[in-house]
């Protein structure tokens, strides 16, 4: 295929237009001018070749069309409807199209210009070139950028030239994407545009290859290997409503079943089904939380996708799920060429496969010669949603859809693809994959969905390959991460920028792809994918496993912490799944999506929002000892400590190996899982709600400070036992009305109450006042010491200036007793006989690095395993 360059132009170069300084259109009412033609709600302009037309749609989105043709969408779901409140008209020698949200004018150039109501240009057309492509030069840029789908880089997306083209990003030097690498796996061509903090969005609606380049500062540039551009310009004010609108737009994400947000074990590949159980039986021993466990392309019949190999017999995976996990399995899209292997003939005899001159086309898969299924087609879809039916009848919970963009492996090496000029069905109006390319993985994803969603079953499918509306589908991951400081630095911006761009649920291999993560980056990995809302551990083939319990002692229980941590905060997870399935809000999101009006959140892009109401500051840097928070206005909560620090403020925390910052929004209702109770931790402030979701329904939950303690209010259809807790509570409880119980910790400075029937409007009595934003805490201690250790056991410990604390014997091998240390901070201990002469020693007799401990309630036994004065 060849580019025409460029049959129609008009502006040139980098003249400004002379129109720029011209007032808003005043009103849509005027005549429409000569180049304009009207027809239901679809506003038209010709200049030349080229057309231009503006519908106003309901919902605060106008859908412009650059080009005549149109061309079936793989991304929008919702029928488009007219917004019955718009004008059009003409204002002078401009076309107009008028709607509360936003004003399109269209010159006799077919330029257009687009302003909010505020009067802000968010579309300045200088130039355009159409052609065999399409090529818009525009003025405006807007202050900031957002969304964008899976790209490198930091929040803010102004300053690079981004494409979309679906890839297998693999780069043999990283063991995975480099860094700065573009394009990824996924084209999302969705953007949300920032100007003085008020959001709108840009959608453009074309599966060919793409650039969006915002190098320029004074002009943005779309250029499209396509003769037309459909676009969708989505009034905001706010992210929320944007990606809201967006989202109805192309799908709302879909809902993963709870145990999707559990954590993921995952390796290329595990060799048979006895490694799985070991596996499985280990994170079960060591009480390590965990739901699923992955087969990647080991487990096929010599890569053939949809069979499972001897090595896995059907007792073993049967074995592995009575230990309560599910199995997900990986079916890629390149089928075999292999007379006598079901999935190709029956793909061959219902002409499911694409073809090119020489019959069903071959390129270079796994298998070898592959074939690959035209998803485009919809026999094509039922008949692979058929084998994933019977996958799924075989006891295969989940689908893994890799390599999907879809990959095929060139002489030399490389992801490549099949070629563009392969001809695809595309549902009754046939074009080719160069048209086809970026959808390629949706219409995959929506196959294997749509299959496991006829079964009645709520769907897990996860996929490397998207485009604009996969969040309907499937889960997404980072691809080939590498296991390297720099690749852990660009996840958390890659998953939030996932998130503004509709995809809810994402997340990174822990510990990265390549492998050999150390003990500290599989740390620090481990802690940032607890708090992914989707977590998965995952490594290449030929590399030892990323297990928690690979590394050291410490990291395997650090690990155990924060999944644990994870698992108590799941009623929270799946209570932002069922809100992104609801609004197309993220689960993990940019600070700037919840504090728009702070400047200085623009481009944070190493901290996160969980929900609306956990701040999340991941430690990504190596050798980090300490690391700065910024807490924007308002009072914030450590999570766990209920130390108070009032924002907005930058402050430094330590963090030791175990540490993950996490602080809580006044107002916050958080729901949680503890010893198999619901517990809803409330922070009163200004009235707050919050939509709890389990898969028995949804209760509403309303919290309101009041001048003599808080009010919570809780709305389901059905009773049953929760307790709330109230953080903080300073002074003594006096009362609470509407429970069944109530008690009040001092210590913890928390107030709980317990609620059974359905509907409850519970009153806490207690004087709101704080006395001291961070008072100590009092810790408790568990050792246990050999037996025949003499005499008394003693903590020395940082928060005590190293003086020896004595503990009380409760019997030969246990000693228990309590510190009072730093709300909310960390602190370095050792147990010793009451001096450094005893302290503890490891069983080997080396020295034992510093015990850690956080300022907050909670328990832990230790072992001391010997005494220094008996190690000579
Ligand atoms: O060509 O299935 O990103 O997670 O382990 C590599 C083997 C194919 C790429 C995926 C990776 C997976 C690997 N796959």
């Amino acid at each position: 295929m060849r580019a025409y360059w460029v049959i129609f132009v008009i502006g040139c170069g980098s003249a400004v237009p002379a129109d720029s300084d011209d007032p808003l259109p005043a009103r849509c009412a005027g005549p429409l001018p000569a180049f304009a033609t009207r027809e239901a709600g679809t506003l038209t302009t010709r200049c030349g070749d080229l057309e231009v037309s503006a519908r106003p749609l309901a919902g605060g989105i106008i859908q412009l069309r650059y080009g005549s043709v149109v061309e079936r969408s793989w991304a929008v779901v919702e029928a488009p409807v007219d917004d019955p409140e718009a004008t059009l008209g003409g204002d002078g020698d401009r076309a107009v199209a008028c709607t509360a949200a936003m004003t399109v004018a269209i010159d006799t150039q077919c330029r257009v210009r687009a302003t909010l109501a505020d009067g802000t240009v968010i579309v300045d057309d200088v130039e355009l070139a159409a052609g065999d492509r399409l090529r818009l030069v525009r003025a405006a840029q807007p202050d900031r950028v957002y969304g964008l789908g899976e790209r490198t880089g930091g929040l803010d997306k102004r300053g690079r030239a981004w494409t979309f083209w679906n890839t297998d990003a693999y780069d043999p030097a990283h063991g995975g994407w480099a860094p700065d690498q573009d394009p990824l796996y996924q084209s999302i061509p969705f953007a949300v545009h920032v100007n003085a903090g008020v959001a709108h969005g840009l959608f453009v609606d074309q599966p060919r290859r793409m650039v969006f380049d915002y190098t320029d500062p004074g002009r943005d540039v779309i250029d499209a290997e396509a003769r037309s551009l459909e676009q969708y310009l989505i009034a905001g004010p706010r992210m929320a409503e944007v990606v809201e609108r967006y989202t109805r737009l192309t799908g709302r994400p879909a809902l993963p079943p709870r145990w999707a947000l559990g954590f993921h074990q995952s390796r290329w590949g595990y060799p048979d089904g006895g490694t799985l159980e070991a596996i499985a039986e280990r994170f079960r021993r060591d009480g390590i939380p965990a739901d699923a466990l992955w087969l990647d392309i080991q487990h096929l019949r010599g890569f053939r996708t949809f069979t499972v190999d001897d090595a896995f017999s059907q007792a073993s995976l049967d074995r592995v799920r009575a230990l309560g996990f599910k199995v997900v399995a990986i079916a890629d899209p390149g089928i075999k060429i292999d007379p006598g292997y079901d999935v190709y003939e029956s793909g061959v005899a219902g002409g499911h496969f694409l073809r090119d001159a020489s019959g069903v086309f071959s390129g270079t898969a796994w298998p070898g010669a592959s074939a690959f299924p035209d998803f485009s087609r919809a026999a094509t879809r039922v008949w692979w949603g058929g084998h994933v039916t019977g996958l799924r009848a075989r006891g295969i919970d989940g689908i893994w859809l890799d390599v999907n963009e879809p990959t095929t492996f060139p002489e030399g090496g490389g992801g490549n693809t099949v070629p563009d000029e392969l001809v695809v069905d595309g549902d009754g109006e046939p074009t080719t994959m160069a048209a086809f390319h970026n959808a390629y993985a949706l219409e995959e994803s929506r196959a294997t969905f749509e299959a496991i969603a006829e079964t009645g079953e709520r769907p897990f499918v996860l996929s490397r390959a998207g485009y604009a509306g996969i969040q309907r589908y499937a889960a997404v991951w980072t691809g080939d991460t590498p296991s390297t400081w720099s690749g852990l630095a660009q996840t958390l911006p890659m998953l939030l920028g996932l998130g503004v761009s509709g995809v809810p649920i994402v997340g990174s291999d822990i510990g990265g792809y390549s492998g050999h993560a150390s003990p500290e980056l599989y740390a620090r990995w481990m802690a940032l994918g607890s708090i992914s809302p989707f977590a998965r551990a995952h490594v290449t083939d030929g590399v030892p496993g990323q297990e928690p319990w690979m590394f050291t002692d410490e990291v395997t229980e650090l690990s155990r912490d924060l999944l644990v941590e994870r698992y108590r905060l799941l009623p929270y997870l799946y209570s932002l799944a069922d809100e992104a399935a609801r609004t197309g809000a993220p689960i993990l999101r940019p600070l700037i999506w919840e504090f728009s009006d702070d400047p200085a959140v623009a481009e944070l892009g190493d901290q996160a929002m969980l929900g609306p109401s956990i701040l999340v500051a991941p430690i990504v840097q190596p050798g980090t000892t300490t690391r700065e928070v910024y807490l924007p206005a308002g009072r914030w909560f450590e999570l766990h400590s209920g130390a108070i620090h009032e924002g907005p403020a930058t402050i430094t925390v330590s963090t030791t190996l175990a540490a993950l910052p996490m602080f809580v929004r006044e107002g916050a209702i958080l729901p949680a899982l503890e010893a198999g109770q619901l517990v809803l931790d409330v922070y009163p402030g200004a009235p707050s709600s919050f939509t709890l979701y389990d898969d028995t329904g949804r209760t509403t939950i309303s919290l309101t400070a009041e001048a003599d303690g808080a009010s919570v209010s809780i709305a389901r259809s059905r009773p049953s036992p929760i307790q709330v807790r109230v953080h903080r509570v300073d002074t003594a409880l006096v009362g609470v009305d509407g429970a069944t119980g109530h008690a009040y910790d001092a210590d913890a400075r928390i107030a709980t109450a317990t609620v059974e029937a359905a509907n409850a409007a519970v009153r806490f009595h207690y004087d709101p006042a704080i006395t001291e934003l961070a008072p100590p805490i009092t810790v408790a201690f568990e050792v246990e010491v050999p037996a025949d250790t003499p005499g008394q056991v003693f903590i020395a410990s940082s928060a005590t200036g190293w003086t020896h604390e004595p503990l009380t014997r409760v019997s030969a091998s246990l000693a228990r007793g309590s510190l009072t240390v730093p709300r909310g901070e960390w602190f370095d201990y050792k147990v010793t006989r009451g001096s450094f002469d005893t302290v503890e020693k490891l069983a080997d007799c080396s020295e034992r690095a510093n015990r850690y401990r956080f300022g907050a309630p909670s328990s832990k036994t230790i072992t001391v395993a010997t005494w220094r004065d008996r190690c000579n």
